[in-house]
């Protein structure tokens, strides 16, 4: 059985709960908690999994694989329906971007280990943190409502979920922890509220995992 190992609040473990469930992929949860003992993550039990002690990573076997993006292909080229790509070599290309923008650009400098540094290195209170997040997850979702200003479909391209949407949702959800201001993204929150109507994001929602604390 495939074993994913998250956290019920890390948006790239959300991304991999949404996959699994618009794929109908069985699968088993093993909780990785971030924050009990200075961070589960950190064990070199689970360093020998993931050398980068971060989640999610899932495991199958002797099969290891890291990086919310790579699981998402790996299970899309597995599983190929529903598809989370366009078949069209330039929509493709273009969801893989806006993808990109958010896990590598936007995800990255909200993580716990950087809030965790400014913190420990420059003195940063949760205001000075929150204020950090909220200039670069607000400057990055601004981005994406603007790669989505021609986009006209339900979802971020097109009528279906996919890539962007599996990438988005978790970002807007994060968002709001840090009090991000979206009232200038009409499109973003349009796209996120057709997401919750679907079981498979509405499931995969952090406070209905079985690790889920207040
Ligand atoms: N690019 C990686 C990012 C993984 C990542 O940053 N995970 C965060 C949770 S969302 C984490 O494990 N943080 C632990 C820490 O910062 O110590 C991916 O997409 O899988």
């Amino acid at each position: 059985m495939i074993q994913v190992h998250g956290y019920f609040r890390s948006s790239s473990a959300y991304r991999c709960r949404i996959a699994f469930n618009l794929k109908g992929v069985a699968h088993d949860f093993t909780s990785v908690h971030l924050r009990r003992g200075g961070g589960e993550q950190k064990t070199p039990e689970y360093r020998a999994l993931n050398p980068q002690a971060l989640v999610p990573t899932l495991s199958d076997g002797d099969f290891v694989l890291t990086q919310s993006l790579a699981i998402l292909e790996w299970l899309d080229e597995t599983h190929p329906e529903p598809a989370f790509l366009p078949a069209d070599p330039n929509l493709r290309a273009q969801v893989r971007a806006f993808a990109q923008v958010i896990a590598c650009d936007i995800h990255p400098l909200q993580n716990l280990r950087v809030l965790e540094y400014i913190g420990a290195e420059f003195g940063a209170d949760q205001a000075a943190k929150d204020a950090w997040c909220q200039r670069w997850i607000g400057d990055g979702l601004a981005a994406c409502e603007a790669l989505l200003a021609k986009q006209s479909g339900r979802f971020c391209f097109g009528d279906s979920p996919g890539l962007a949407d599996i990438c988005l949702v978790p970002q807007v959800f994060s968002a709001g922890r840090f009090g991000v201001d979206l009232s200038a993204m009409p499109r973003v929150r349009a796209v996120y509220d057709a997401c919750q109507q679907l079981p498979a994001f509405a499931d995969a929602a952090p406070g209905k995992q079985p690790d889920a604390e207040p």
